[in-house]
């Protein structure tokens, strides 16, 4: 059985789960869902960054006094932070307060948007901040860690340093703001011993970085700027201390990369779910997918490498970087007051709807525009006149013409003609041929946007098959050929299901309640349910409501 270890990255608690975070979360769910369709062993990690300074920053910022609670923060479970983390004054227990509530507040919109994530990492953890320590000391070891003053422009929006050249009137582009001015004396990691190894690495492995273009970009930063960097920060309050120096902390990032392996690695009463093997990443290491957003590709693909090359574990297979959305042409931004919140969205229009609008109006990787307009446009368009309606149109004509029996004629199917074109009924099945190695090969190439195209030029071509043999008029004239066409259509959509399985699995379920399926189709392996003929004669149908209602 094949592994399929993936991920999101873990997102501040600094504000509250938003669309861009519920995009790559959606999409890596539709990826996980697929692998397990197909029978893969998979293990699909989220979690939360809570180290950081923008954490720190909103906690204190959240509360009238240190006294109160923090507003909109319900009191949330305070566990002790573990030796290692620190936290013994007043603002490390309002630190910790605040990202309890709200790493509970990220894991709840997750469950409410019914993502199957497997695991989920609090980098608070002690399981995180063990593994945090004992990375430190292998790469301590191998000689690439150093201290050295540094003296450079820190944006706590990004939680990294600027150079001058990157700002704009002297503000950070990302956060509109000025970055603070920091001199002092860090701890270094050796980034540049590993430029070398790393574009050697890309280049071996064209799998590794992907889309191209930012395969692109990262090659020409780590060619051109890929220098050593700082890894701890002196004198904070909040974060992981540095083994064996607790003046100093861990570099936000430098920790919060390491959630991939500390999630999956036993640490005493700790013990992962785990495929085979024992040890360090406990069987799930290396992660065949990181999938980010593309404002964090630097990190995934140059420092993330370089860190594990040196403490010499594999890397991932693939980081995955999609695109950045707009809304409705501007940045999303606290100040603009146009941040969509997906928890809303999705009880307007329901999980899957919310998930087919982010991974149909997008291509996968490219940058795009988010609107509730075209979401909307979509819904009727595509769902309601599309989906909806082709699956109400089979199923009352076989209501109509069948008693609401499926047949399965056992002739192979029949030529059809139909106006002036000749239906190939391969075509229509689909079944064992191109439609299903099309859909497959977008997944596989991350084209998700494609792979639904695949499924709705499918529903077309079943909605054209219906006007050309037009069922009505085989009516009149015996059976027949009439169960032949309505057995192709019906068999049509449980394809369809199997196909938006991954995409909307709440629709899928739906329409095999409706095919007369229920719950033993989904226990189907994806490629049994890909040969034609899956539906059974004799089945009776139990059409239900319209699935998608158009929208006023
Ligand atoms: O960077 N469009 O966390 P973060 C698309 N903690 N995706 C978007 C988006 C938008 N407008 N806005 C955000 C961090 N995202 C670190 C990660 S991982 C070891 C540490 C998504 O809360 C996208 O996936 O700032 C992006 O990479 C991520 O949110 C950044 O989340």
């Amino acid at each position: 059985m094949a592994k399929f270890y993936i991920t999101t990255p873990i997102y501040y608690v600094n504000g509250l789960p938003h669309i861009g975070a519920a995009y790559t979360s959606i999409a890596a769910d539709v990826l996980a869902r697929y692998h397990r369709a197909r029978g893969d062993d998979v293990h699909f990690l989220m979690g939360t960054d809570e180290n950081a300074q923008k954490n720190v920053e909103a906690a204190l910022k959240s509360i009238p006094s240190p006294q109160s609670s923090p507003e909109g923060v319900e009191d949330g479970p305070s566990e002790r932070r573990p030796r290692g983390g620190k936290g013994e004054g007043e603002t490390q227990e309002i630190v910790q307060k605040y990202v309890d509530a709200m790493a509970a507040k990220w894991q709840e919109t997750w469950d409410e948007l019914g993502l199957t994530n497997d695991d989920f990492i609090r980098t608070t953890e002690p399981r995180h901040i063990k593994y945090v320590e004992k990375f430190w000391r292998k790469v301590e070891a191998k000689g690439d860690i150093y201290k050295s003053v540094y003296e450079g422009l820190y944006c706590t929006g990004c939680e990294a340093y600027k150079t001058e050249s990157e700002l704009i009137d002297g503000k950070c582009p990302d956060h509109m703001r000025v970055p603070k001015k920091l001199s002092e004396e860090n701890y270094f990691f050796r980034l540049s011993r590993y430029r070398d190894a790393l574009l050697k690495h890309i280049d071996e492995h064209p799998e590794f970085i992907q889309p191209e273009a930012r395969r692109n970009e990262i090659v020409a930063y780590i060619r051109d700027h890929a220098v050593d960097f700082s890894i701890s920060r002196k004198n904070l309050e909040w974060g992981i201390a540095v083994p064996g120096d607790p003046a100093q902390t861990i570099y936000v990032w430098f920790d919060a990369l390491l959630n991939y392996i500390s999630a999956v690695t036993p640490s005493p009463g700790f013990q992962p779910s785990s495929p085979s093997g024992r040890g360090e990443g406990e069987g799930w290491w290396p992660a065949d997918l990181h999938l980010v957003g593309k404002d964090i590709i630097k990190f995934h693909c140059a420092y993330w490498p370089a860190m594990l090359m040196s403490a010499g574990l594999p890397l991932p297979r693939t980081v995955f970087a999609h695109g950045f959305f707009t809304v409705d042409g501007q940045k999303m931004s606290k100040t603009l007051g146009n941040v969509i919140d997906p928890v809303a969205l999705a009880r307007k229009y329901g999980n899957d709807v919310l998930r087919y609008y982010l991974l149909r109006d997008f291509a996968f990787g490219e940058d795009g525009d988010f609107s509730e307009v075209r979401l909307r446009a979509r819904y009727n368009g595509e769902l309601a006149n599309g989906l909806g309606n082709l699956v109400a149109r089979v199923l009352t004509m076989v209501e109509k013409y069948a008693d609401g029996v499926i047949h399965n004629p056992t002739q192979p199917p029949l030529i059809l003609r139909g106006g002036d074109r000749l239906v190939p009924p391969l075509k229509v099945r689909g079944g064992e041929g191109e439609l299903w190695s099309q859909y497959e090969s977008y997944i596989a190439h991350y084209q998700l946007d494609r792979a639904l195209d695949t499924v709705w030029q499918y529903m077309s071509e079943l909605d054209r098959y219906i006007d050309e043999t037009q069922p009505w008029q085989l009516a009149k004239s015996g059976k027949e050929r009439l169960f032949a066409v309505l057995y192709t259509l019906a068999e049509g959509l449980r394809h369809i299901a199997w196909m938006l399985i991954p995409f909307m699995p709440e629709t899928a379920r739906n329409i095999f309640d409706q095919l007369g399926l229920g719950t033993a189709e989904v226990k189907k392996s994806f490629k049994d349910a890909q040969k034609w003929g899956g539906l059974k004669s004799g089945v009776k149908i139990e059409r239900g409501d319209s699935l998608f209602p158009r929208l006023a």
